[in-house]
């Protein structure tokens, strides 16, 4: 609707990311629908007193037409988002291209097809040219609405050349960078071919964040080593210019998933879904289709689990809930096949005629399901074989108040440093370990199960999606301010 003026006195914070919280589709000419999504950053920024909100980013379509790009422009601006249009060939070379096949998994440690990532491939070289120009695109937008003062958040490997871009228009403009994913092993960074110019142009940023103390170790090695930086305790320093490194690690906004759980919605799907699982215990995968998952282990290891108990076939449950995405990448088909073929096995295997042990859903389930779903849950497995954070676990954690089920998480995501206490953490690659875990899991007395269960609720409730963005903020405010009185002493 019609916002009133804003408090002219707010400070602004530009939120630069390579998706809006917001995706759009074309009714006709200029007639526009907006999808909002309520996750993740989205309340991060709801709790931020003090600033002013304004969100750059793509909105999910190629508009190319002028009366496209004025009426979606205006139409966005009434959510207070601003939008960088990203034509095909820009998004496939760019986001399908540098973003997904090259960084995405050289951050997750994951193999990829050799070629693709030789600079002397033609392919992989105007990838990286179109992920230059896209981040130069996003700058301009950036550059057309900065005014004086404004703190700019830079979000994620899709924008690791917009630090420097920025800079280069204004170098009193502040600018944080923060990493969503892990941040390697120097070593596994050090075989990309643009690891310098990447490393440089975050550098440029005031501060650059990450989940946690190993990912933020990693980037300051890979600086050391690779551009001969010194690396101090504060962080990156060149020629006396200070990038100041630190953690942060993300949260959800839990009272959002705690006040759900009285909805009359929720209770619905609970009532339902105890139904359906009667007799049962459920054991729980909420993932996106990525490799980096770790589907087809969590698969597997569920299998030997059911081979060595078979007492439990008829009394117990997968549920895994796989939203599939960047279905245009080859090797996410790939991946999708082999796990439905995984499923196909295993319910072969130890199916009855009334029941199969896994049910798999490619899809995604609304937030009210999802809730009620968590609330119901005895175990949550997540086998991620590399993951930033992993907040499937935090949003378990927080529906969990009654029935204080299990995590299982693996240790190789960020979320292990810090639910470490209370979850199994697991080698997901150690399919013997996992299958075990399972069983003990469904096995553990109910005084551990609460003890455990107080640890993680406990961090969950306390270290939230808003302390996330509030510390992140405060913190470049103050990493600016210090500079400047460096500079004037
Ligand atoms: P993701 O890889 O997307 O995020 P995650 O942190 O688990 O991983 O967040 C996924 C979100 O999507 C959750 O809010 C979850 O509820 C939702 N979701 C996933 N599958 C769903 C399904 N089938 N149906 C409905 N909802 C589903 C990236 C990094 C993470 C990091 C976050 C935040 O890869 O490591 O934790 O960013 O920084």
């Amino acid at each position: 609707g019609c916002e009133k003026e804003e408090n002219p006195y707010k400070q602004r914070l530009l939120v630069v990311a390579n998706r809006l919280p917001v995706s759009a589709v074309r009714m006709g000419d200029d007639n526009w629908k907006l999808n909002i999504s309520a996750g993740g950053l989205v309340s991060s920024l709801l709790g931020l007193k003090g600033f002013e909100v304004k969100w750059i980013g793509w909105a999910g379509v190629s508009v190319t037409d002028e009366v496209g790009q004025k009426s979606l422009t205006k139409s966005l601006a009434k959510e207070r988002c601003i939008p960088v249009f990203l034509d095909e060939e820009t998004i496939d070379q760019y986001y399908n291209g540098y973003c997904n096949k090259i960084l995405w998994p050289m951050l997750h440690y994951l193999g990829l097809p050799q070629e693709d990532r030789l600079s002397t491939t033609q392919s992989t070289q105007s990838q990286f040219d179109m992920y230059k120009k896209a981040n130069r695109m996003f700058a301009d937008v950036v550059n057309k609405h900065y005014q004086q003062g404004d703190i700019v958040w830079c979000h994620d490997y899709h924008l690791m050349f917009l630090p420097q871009v920025l800079k280069e228009f204004n170098t009193q403009m502040t600018v944080g960078w923060f990493l969503h994913t892990p941040f390697p092993s120097s070593e596994i960074h050090r075989t990309l071919p643009t690891r310098s110019e990447l490393l440089r142009s975050v550098l440029a940023a005031d501060i650059v964040g990450f989940h946690t103390y190993d990912y933020a170790r990693h980037f300051v090695s890979a600086c050391t080593k690779i551009l001969g930086l010194e690396g101090t305790p504060e962080g990156v320093e060149d020629q006396g210019k200070l990038t100041r490194v630190a953690t942060f690690p993300i949260g959800i906004d839990a009272s959002r998933f705690i006040r759900a759980l009285d909805l009359p919605e929720v209770q619905e799907y609970i009532t339902d879904f105890r139904e359906r699982f009667a007799g049962r215990k459920l054991i729980l995968g909420v993932d996106r289709l990525d490799m980096i998952k770790g589907i087809p282990q969590k698969l597997l290891a569920f299998e030997k689990f059911l081979e060595e108990n078979p007492d439990w076939c008829s009394k117990v449950v997968l549920l895994q809930i796989a939203v599939p995405t960047r279905t245009d990448v080859p090797e996410y088909q790939k991946l999708k096949s082999k796990v439905h073929e995984i499923v196909g096995r295993v319910n072969g295997r130890f199916g009855t005629l009334t029941s199969v042990p896994i049910h798999h859903l490619d899809r995604s389930l609304d937030f009210h399901a999802l809730c009620g779903l968590y609330a119901l849950t005895d175990v949550a497995l997540v086998t991620s074989l590399r993951d930033g954070m992993n907040l499937v676990s935090y949003e378990f954690v927080a529906c969990q108040a009654l029935k204080k089920g299990v995590l299982i998480l693996s240790e190789f995501a960020g979320a292990a440093q810090s639910l470490g206490a209370g979850a199994i953490l697991v080698n997901p690659w150690n399919i013997p370990e996992v299958a075990s875990a399972i069983s003990y899991a469904l096995n553990m007395p109910s005084e551990e199960r609460e003890k455990r269960h107080q640890l993680n609720f406990m961090h969950v409730t306390t270290h939230t999606a808003q302390e996330w963005a509030k510390m992140f903020v405060s913190e470049l405010d103050e990493t600016v301010v210090e500079a400047q009185l460096r500079a004037t002493q």
